[in-house]
């Protein structure tokens, strides 16, 4: 029986994952950890853990025996343009320690997660290739597209079996996003929820490619769960869920809330979603782990209104 390490557990990925991870193979067998304490820690073992430390990492692999690491803590890319030498030290320190911990520990897979932000303003936009030219302008997106080549470099080089997935924006009713560019397709159906307004942060017109939490969860387990021999892709995989504009998404709200209405104030952000593509070809992905989104934007609306509503009434 596996036992994960789940870092990061208390944001936005990790409470679902470590939830999901957790059903299935029991509370006892993942433990969780994060740099504050978080909710999850009652649900099952947690350990309090900075990811930059490297021996308090050692000890956790060794108290508990773990086989498999989720390592999800990073500063995301808006927050990261605030700090850039933190966001660079914390996002590369970070995976550097748990690829060497696996290393020297002998675990048995690790999970690591990439982004769209690898991707930069020279990157073709449209269904973009899973090899293309990546010339990210995000300190994030730089520190994704470097830790992708050290996941490919550690599985050539020592046969890690790390696996990873370029996430688009990811949208769900659990937890919150903390400080990314796509922020805004969470943020708006609470505040269509609370106040029946909202202003964006990036343009009605502003296409992104984003992905409904219980697809992205279930995408992940589906390729951990992958015949290894299968894995074509040891950078990361591209996954493609649901493409829209804050326009279309408004949309989809008024059909629940017609009385719903947004206005535009770009900021910062808006440079770094034109620097993103509309959407990613996921093909390879589908081929090599039959990947397939259940979502689309109509089904996502109405499942997170639904699941929202009850903290607003
Ligand atoms: C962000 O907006 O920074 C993240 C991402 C796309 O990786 N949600």
């Amino acid at each position: 029986m596996d036992k994960i390490l789940v870092i990061g557990a208390g944001g936005q990925l990790g409470t679902e994952l470590t939830e999901a991870l957790r059903n299935r193979l029991g509370a006892q067998n993942v433990v969780s950890s994060d740099v504050r304490s978080t909710h999850s820690a009652e649900a099952g073992p947690f350990e309090k853990l900075d990811v930059m430390d490297k021996e308090g990492l050692g000890r956790i692999i060794d108290k508990y025996k773990i086989t498999q690491i989720y390592h999800l803590a990073a500063i995301l890319s808006a927050n990261g343009e605030k700090n850039p030498l933190f966001a660079w030290r914390l996002n590369m320190e970070g995976l550097l320690n748990v690829l060497e911990a696996a290393r020297e520990k002998n675990l048995h897979k690790i999970y690591w997660p990439s982004s769209i932000a690898v991707f930069g303003p020279t990157t073709p936009m449209e269904n973009t290739p899973q090899q293309t030219v990546m010339e990210p302008n995000t300190v994030y997106g730089i520190s994704k597209q470097a830790g992708e080549q050290w996941c490919q470099y550690y599985f050539e080089k020592f046969g890690v079996d790390v696996r990873s997935i370029r996430y688009p924006g990811l949208i769900g009713y659990k937890a919150l996003p903390g400080g990314g560019t796509t922020d805004y397709a969470v943020d708006i159906y609470h505040q269509a929820l609370k106040q029946n307004a909202y202003t964006c942060f990036l343009r009605e017109d502003s296409y992104l490619p984003m992905m409904y939490m219980p697809d992205a969860v279930r995408g992940t387990l589906e390729l951990m769960d992958a015949e290894a021999d299968n894995l074509t892709i040891r950078t990361s995989y591209n996954l493609n869920g649901i493409s829209f504009s804050p326009k279309e998404m408004t949309a989809a709200i008024q059909k629940h809330i017609p009385g719903f209405t947004i206005g535009y104030a770009p900021d910062f952000r808006q440079a770094i979603a034109d620097s993103w593509p509309d959407a990613v070809d996921d093909s390879v992905a589908r081929r090599d782990w039959n990947w397939k989104p259940e979502y689309d934007l109509d089904r996502m609306t109405e499942d997170m209104l639904a699941n929202l509503q009850p903290a607003y009434v």
